[in-house]
């Protein structure tokens, strides 16, 4: 139902196609674990994985505004057309998220002056059906019950203030944005499965980092095919920043290693590295993983400072198992939330960071240079609850 609704992507597609037959059932087994990373693989090895991006296949820069939104809104002079605002943009890319987990609750709580174990197991329902994650519901909902208990809850008004105020919490305690003036050289490692928005977020990451004046260095460490590192240069050639990289097929961790030198080399502040998510199997991507990790930390200091997992918030609970395999395997310290526009899963961004303890980051709504943002738990519980 709600899958039929969403703007899908071929990537978002395939990745249903191939996952969705069992996932209801297989939502936190370990198996699925396998799944994930093994649906993007047989992509690959199937010939069926997205065409390149245009840019990437050109080697031409995209213009960073392929498509100019005008604001609903009165523009503030006649001259400009600006976007609407990042928490606009944010609200109505969670507006089908809003739809099916909020607007179910005010239709529960709407003018009810009781609320009893039966509403709040029409809540639990609600909320598990909302890519919130049994675990987080589970404990969301004994919370409320002790809170019902001690006759904090009188109507549906207070639930519903009383849900947000538990949610925000949770996201509040995992929150911590990335500091990279921590370190004279930040280095940020971003990984995930294929087709999540690793080289989009990068791209994206380095404008912004650029933009405060900071000296950036890309990696093209996917050497799976060329087109990986054509993208990245695209992506360098917006903001003016240059990308270390190697021919196709190459050794990722030889990259990371003339990267790491050349960050020293050139001072540079932050150096980025985009990694390839598929190998032939889950073991070869996590050995590989692991290799890159050790050579950036013959090279640097304690690095890499960040290991940022990129998830596609679109794909609900494989997002869950994609942390759950690469938090054991890869020492993720950070997640980056990609797609919550458009999609019905955006409860999804509560269930990963309080199962895994784990900080967002940043979310993507958005392909645009613009459209990524530190995460803000209170921007994003607003963007959700308000009217
Ligand atoms: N709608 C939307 N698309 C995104 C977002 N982030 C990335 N994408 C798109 O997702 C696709 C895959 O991104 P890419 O960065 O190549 O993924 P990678 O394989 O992980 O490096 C591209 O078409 C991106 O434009 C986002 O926040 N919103
Ligand atoms: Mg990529």
């Amino acid at each position: 139902m709600e899958q039929k609704q969403e703007k899908k992507g071929f990537f978002r597609g395939m990745m249903d196609q191939l996952t969705g037959a069992d996932w209801e059932n297989a939502r936190e087994t370990p198996s699925e674990e396998t799944d994930a990373i093994q649906s993007s693989e047989t992509a690959e090895e199937t010939g069926t994985v997205p065409p390149p991006e245009p840019a990437a296949e050109t080697g031409t820069v995209q213009t960073p505004e392929p498509t100019t939104i005008i604001p609903p809104v009165a523009m503030t002079t006649a001259a400009t057309v600006e976007k609407p605002s990042f928490f606009e943009r944010l609200k109505s890319g969670l507006k089908k998220t809003k739809d099916g987990l909020v607007g179910r609750i005010d239709a529960l709580v709407l003018g009810k002056k009781e609320i009893d174990a039966d509403t709040l197991e029409e809540l639990e329902e609600i909320l598990i059906t909302s890519d919130i994650g049994v675990k987080t519901t589970v404990e969301l909902i004994r919370t409320l019950e002790q809170r019902l208990g001690r006759n904090e809850l009188k109507d549906g008004e207070a639930l519903r203030a009383a849900l947000k105020e538990e949610i925000l919490s949770r996201l509040t305690a995992h929150h911590q944005p990335l500091d990279i003036s921590s370190r004279k050289l930040f280095v940020l490692l971003v990984i995930g499965v294929n087709g999540v928005g690793k080289t989009t977020t990068i791209g994206k990451l380095a404008s912004r980092f650029t933009a405060d004046g900071k000296k950036v260095l890309l990696a093209a460490a996917d050497t799976f095919r060329a087109a990986a590192a054509e993208q990245l240069v695209a992506w360098g050639e917006r903001s003016g920043v240059d990308v270390i990289r190697h021919k196709e097929g190459a050794d990722p961790s030889a990259v990371v290693f003339d990267a790491c030198k050349a960050a020293v080399a050139r001072g540079v502040d932050i150096l980025i590295i985009d990694t390839a998510g598929r190998l032939h199997t889950k073991v070869n991507l996590m050995e590989e993983m692991k290799k890159i990790r050790r050579v950036i930390g013959r090279e640097i200091v304690d690095a890499p400072h960040e290991t940022l997992l990129v998830v596609d918030a679109a794909t609900g609970q494989n997002a869950i198992s994609q942390a759950r395999l690469f938090k054991e395997a890869a020492g993720v310290t950070g997640l980056a939330l990609t797609k919550l526009d458009g999609t019905a899963k955006g409860g999804i961004v509560v269930a990963v960071s309080h199962e895994f303890a784990l900080p967002v980051r940043y979310i993507g709504v958005g392909e645009s240079i613009d459209d990524l943002r530190d995460f803000n738990p209170q921007e994003f519980t607003d963007a959700l609850f308000q009217a």
